[in-house]
């Protein structure tokens, strides 16, 4: 189990370098996570806080990851005491705003992960932003 110190060091690595370019973006994100689903599940959801750190509208226009065969921005709205779904096509962030993705509320919906995801896994989810900004942020899979 030697190899394993190794690898994690690099994660360590990694989320540092991602919290360090989400900073010079203007847009940053904490507590980024994916919920743990029974292996076969098609569908899996991803949370976050978004902040956006600069004096002008940020865009939020989609996300994708090369985890999943397709991400989606998706808001849960409750209508006539139904849940249901609704896809976000854009997500504007005003000057200095946070905006939190949560269980109830808006999230990432991961499509068909690749392989199978275990809480402590981390997995890299692009968030594609007007102007052209990319910010890859480090989400944690957790229970
Ligand atoms: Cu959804």
């Amino acid at each position: 189990m030697r190899w394993r110190y190794p690898v994690f060091v690099c994660l360590i690595l990694a989320s540092t370098l991602v919290a360090a370019a989400s900073g010079e973006a203007g847009v940053s994100v904490r507590d980024a996570w994916i919920r743990e689903t029974p292996p076969g599940m098609t569908m899996m959801a991803g949370y976050m806080e978004l902040r956006n750190n600069t004096s002008r509208p940020q865009v939020l226009l989609a996300a994708s990851s090369s985890a999943f065969q397709s991400v989606m921005i998706h808001r849960t709205i409750v209508k006539d005491g139904m849940a249901g779904m609704a896809h976000a096509s854009q997500i504007e962030l005003a000057p200095s705003a946070s905006l939190v993705f949560a269980p109830g509320g808006y999230h990432l919906m991961l499509m068909t992960p690749k392989r199978t995801l275990r809480a402590g896994d981390p997995v890299v989810i692009n968030l594609e932003f007007r102007g052209g900004l990319v910010l890859p942020v480090a989400f944690e899979v957790r229970k």
